[in-house]
């Protein structure tokens, strides 16, 4: 047969593509949210100009402030050439608009744009972030700059404070590395309940590393100083916005008053001297500004802090070098926060979770199992609507993981043998070699994800979906 001469389409078509609108609504009215997910630049530094992909021409994105129960429209336009997905993490959503391919919520294809709605809730400081898979691709999901806050207000905020800040951890320039040390995990000295008796030797494989830092989108000492006055009082809310690392963070000169983790309002409020947050994880702090000086707030790790993971805290009329001081070392306890007993039903079902690792080997990835096997698990783990479940989480790897269900809040109930109450969270670090214990209440029909939050771990099987009969 002849071969036809067909139009040959150049390789790098510089044509706008149309525009494919992937939803039905109404699209004529203007949305109360509009997220653009295209190329930006983030320049941590005059030396550190970024490329990655952002929200409306930045990273973090726009904070967005929405009303507890009040339904809002958000338009997501993808101005990238991949599919993406845009999470509301932390929020009682459901899973077609939770932006989770797992839980079937549609992708936003390249080049167009899709439309959702939703009733924002609970009250309290929620985050938005990219939920793609990125694999061994470094500037994919959760590696690029698709992060920002999403506070929700109830309508009853007392306002007992003169400055409330919005601040993400965040690393940046990500690359692979075959020599990872973890001293940020400061989980080591836990009791390890969960080490096993014999261990897997084999080499670990490459584990994912950072070159730079920042708070939200500068490098300390790179943007404007966070300026107080003495008597004020500040409200920080905290978000580990990291695909890689857990953290610990202090503000020199001063301590740290925890009243709220993911969101929800401590039963203890407690001051600390640092804060340690997992990657996914929210924390909110009072801190009282009592100690003039100008002042570094920052990674308690020297090597991070000084690559950028910091901002400068400066008192009105002083004027010397930014101080830092060592906070002690005091290990990080959730169960503090909490109380004595719980007003929460009895779980009348128990979820055993054991995490383990397959070490990858030299130039290749580790895999993650859940209950002896990587994603997926098709009907292991099934919920029956209005029952309170247990979940024994045992982590048998030499890692902290920041462990996070969609859709849904669960009690803290034991870290590594300590028992706690009312704590409610829907991210929790188990520590390395350790035990968490939760409940929750099943009263979110649908598909929900249960995953690590560092994107590598996830990616490289370290899911499970929760489903409901
Ligand atoms: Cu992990």
């Amino acid at each position: 047969m002849a071969q036809r001469s067909m139009p040959r389409l150049p390789l790098f078509s510089q044509v706008a593509q149309p525009r494919i609108t992937a939803t039905t609504l109404d699209n004529q009215t203007k949305a109360d949210h509009t997220l653009r997910i295209a190329p930006t630049t983030v320049e941590l530094d005059r030396s550190h100009i970024l490329s990655t992909i952002g929200y409306n021409g930045s990273a973090p994105g726009p904070v967005l402030r929405m009303r507890e129960g009040k339904q809002v429209t958000v338009d997501i336009i993808n101005d990238t050439d991949t599919p993406e997905l845009v999470h509301w993490h932390g929020m009682l959503i459901p899973p077609e608009v939770d932006g989770t391919e797992e839980e079937g919520s549609p992708l936003v294809p390249p080049h167009a744009q899709r439309r959702i709605q939703l009733t924002p809730g609970p009250a309290g400081s929620r985050w938005y972030h990219s939920h793609a898979m990125a694999m061994a691709d470094l500037h994919k999901g959760a590696y690029t700059g698709q992060f920002g806050f999403v506070y929700v207000d109830s309508g009853d905020n007392p306002g007992a404070y003169d400055q409330e800040l919005f601040l993400a951890v965040r690393d940046w320039e990500p690359f692979f590395t075959g020599t990872m040390d973890d001293e940020d995990d400061d989980t080591h000295n836990g009791l390890l309940l969960e080490k096993p008796a014999t261990m897997n030797t084999d080499p670990d494989g490459l584990e994912v590393g950072s070159m730079t830092y920042s708070i939200n989108d500068k490098a300390l000492g790179a943007g404007e100083p966070i300026r107080v006055r003495q008597g004020e009082r500040l409200l920080i809310h905290f978000l580990n916005s990291s695909a890689i690392e857990n953290r610990r963070i202090a503000l020199a000169g001063h301590k740290m008053k925890v009243i709220a983790m993911d969101g929800n309002v401590v039963p203890t409020p407690q001051e600390v001297d640092s804060i340690f947050i997992g990657a996914g994880e929210r924390i909110d702090v009072l801190v009282e500004m009592n100690h003039p000086g100008i002042w570094i707030l920052g990674s308690t790790e020297k090597m991070i802090r000084e690559s950028g993971l910091g901002v400068v805290v400066e008192y009105a009329g002083q004027h010397r070098q930014p101080q830092w001081i060592d906070p002690p070392k005091t290990p990080w306890d959730y169960t503090i926060f909490g109380k004595a007993s719980s007003a929460s039903p009895v779980p009348q079902q128990t979820i055993e979770l054991i995490f383990e690792k397959v070490p990858g080997g030299a130039g290749k990835f580790n895999l993650w199992l859940v209950n002896g096997k990587p994603y997926p698990h098709e009907r292991e783990f099934v919920l029956e609507k209005g029952t309170r479940y247990r979940l024994i989480m045992r982590n048998r790897t030499d890692d902290a993981h920041p462990m996070h269900l969609h859709r849904h809040l669960f009690e803290l109930v034991e870290i590594n043998g300590k028992r706690t109450a009312g704590v409610i969270k829907d991210t929790v670090v188990v520590p390395y070699y350790g035990r968490a214990i939760v409940d929750l209440t099943a009263d979110q029909p649908g598909l929900a994800l249960f995953h690590c939050h560092i994107q590598q771990h996830m990616d490289y099987g370290f899911k499970a979906l929760f489903r409901y009969s």
